[in-house]
């Protein structure tokens, strides 16, 4: 890590009532007193200042706070600066923090230097990033919980207990067995089998945890003209796609996000499957094949009772306003016309949604990063119990790696590449 001292805008770009400016660095105070234009100062204090440049003029009516090292966000002495939001006030006092030796920040710089100076580990990180990209409440609680440590308690707990048994089992190697407590072996077996259920229960919200935070992503499927697009209307709340009584009106994939109950949900209307000539029909045929690929729920919408009702699929039967008889339990009958059984689609979407959505709640947050270290420890403890045949050596080397694979993903090891990765999905300003 470099110490030059960095700074960037940390609110919104464009014009706004309030603009942050944060500055981080080894040493501020002198730079802190020439903006506030005073000889000392109290830290974490809020002073209004007439901001002046060298010459003495006004750069902008502004508040300054000092966060003094190590009590700031990245560990360093930081500056904030409250300034007016237009761009010219920001311009004018870049232009002035350049004069005073200061650099524009890389992107996620500041939490880099939080996290070096262990002020953040790597699942703290994943959780501003996910907080600062949270666009509905669920995302926002899940990733306060990653944010302020939560799921860093639980993969310390991991790592500490596979530390243990690892111990414990180079242990066994050294000692008579007269030596040692009764059943240690047993105990130590068990505790491993154990502590790897429960990675196994953690790893089961994968799933789950992806759709909490990319969205639930509901596919609406079924032949031309059965009113897909009229019910992905209904269910988006707007006239969103194109419905009309022309058979391939949709011929491209339409998708739009929406929240329910807090949780956001990708909903795409999809061309409809039939045999056509039209090359661009075609196209967002396969489309749609694809698009069903990365289906959470498939919506799949007809206007008369299919021959086989594919259980993990929810069967709709539109147009309902034309049927007389409508008494089939397995599939729900609507009418995009008239409004009628969109609230048992809608809960039965619910429900389908909850499912999967109901483990990420106990759970830490998954993202590729973590999964893949979670995936490595669960085949390290797999692979430490199934291949133990009496030689602890093997068994304490196993345990070890998966303590390793751990450890990557608190960052407590960590390679520049794998940091990087995660610091660069940050903004400037963070
Ligand atoms: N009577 C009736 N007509 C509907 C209903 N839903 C859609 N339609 C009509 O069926 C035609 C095709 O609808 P559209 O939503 O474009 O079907 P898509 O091709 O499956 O997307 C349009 O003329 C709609 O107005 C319904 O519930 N009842
Ligand atoms: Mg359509």
């Amino acid at each position: 890590m470099n110490n030059e001292t960095i700074f960037a805008l940390s609110s919104a770009h464009g014009k706004s009532g309030v603009a942050v400016i944060r500055i981080s660095g080894n040493e501020l105070t002198e730079l802190f007193h020439k903006i506030i234009n005073k000889t000392e100062h109290t830290p974490r204090h809020a002073y209004y200042t007439n901001f002046q440049d060298d010459n003495g003029d006004l750069i902008d009516q502004c508040i300054a706070i000092f966060f003094n090292a190590p009590y700031s966000f990245t560990g360093e002495d930081v500056i904030e600066i409250y300034s007016h939001g237009s761009p010219a006030v920001i311009n004018k006092i870049f232009d002035y923090l350049r004069q005073h030796g200061c650099r524009i920040a890389n992107r996620g710089e500041f939490s880099k230097r939080a996290f070096y100076n262990n002020k953040m580990d790597l699942t703290d990180v994943d959780g501003l990033i996910a907080l600062l990209d949270a666009q509905t409440d669920k995302q926002r609680q899940s990733a306060l919980k990653s944010l302020t440590g939560q799921d860093s308690k639980i993969y310390n707990e991991y790592r500490n207990q596979m530390i243990e048994i690892s111990a414990y089992s180079a242990a066994i190697l050294d000692y008579d067995e007269d030596d040692l407590p009764k059943n240690i072996t047993d105990k130590i077996l068990n505790k491993t089998k154990d502590l790897l259920s429960e990675l196994q229960s953690t790893i089961s919200s994968w799933h789950g945890s992806r759709a909490l935070r990319n969205g639930f992503n509901i596919v609406l499927v079924g032949e031309t003209n059965v009113g897909k697009s009229s019910i992905f209307n209904k269910l988006v709340g707007y006239n969103r796609a194109i419905v009309s009584d022309i058979a391939g009106t949709t011929r491209d994939v339409v998708s739009t996000q929406i929240d329910i109950d807090g949780y956001l949900v990708n909903i795409s209307d999809t061309a409809g499957i039939r045999e056509t000539n039209d090359e661009i029909e075609k196209i967002g045929i396969e489309r749609t094949q694809a698009e069903t690929q990365n289906a959470d729920l498939i919506i799949h919408v007809y206007n008369e009772i299919p021959d086989t009702i594919n259980k993990n699929e929810i069967t709709v039967i539109n147009k309902s306003d034309l049927l007389k008889d409508k008494n089939n339990p397995d599939v729900i009958y609507t009418s995009a016309k008239t409004g009628d059984g969109f609230d048992e689609l809608l809960k039965i979407i619910k429900t389908k949604m909850f499912d999967l959505m109901s483990g990420t709640e106990s759970h830490v947050a998954l993202n590729e990063r973590t999964y893949e270290y979670l995936s490595v420890a669960i085949d390290e403890l797999n692979n430490a119990i199934n291949l133990y045949d009496g030689n602890y050596d093997i068994f304490a080397e196993h345990v070890r790696r998966g303590a390793d694979a751990i450890g990557k993903i608190l960052g407590v090891i960590t390679t520049e590449e794998i940091a990087d990765a995660t610091f660069s999905q940050l903004c400037l300003g963070k």
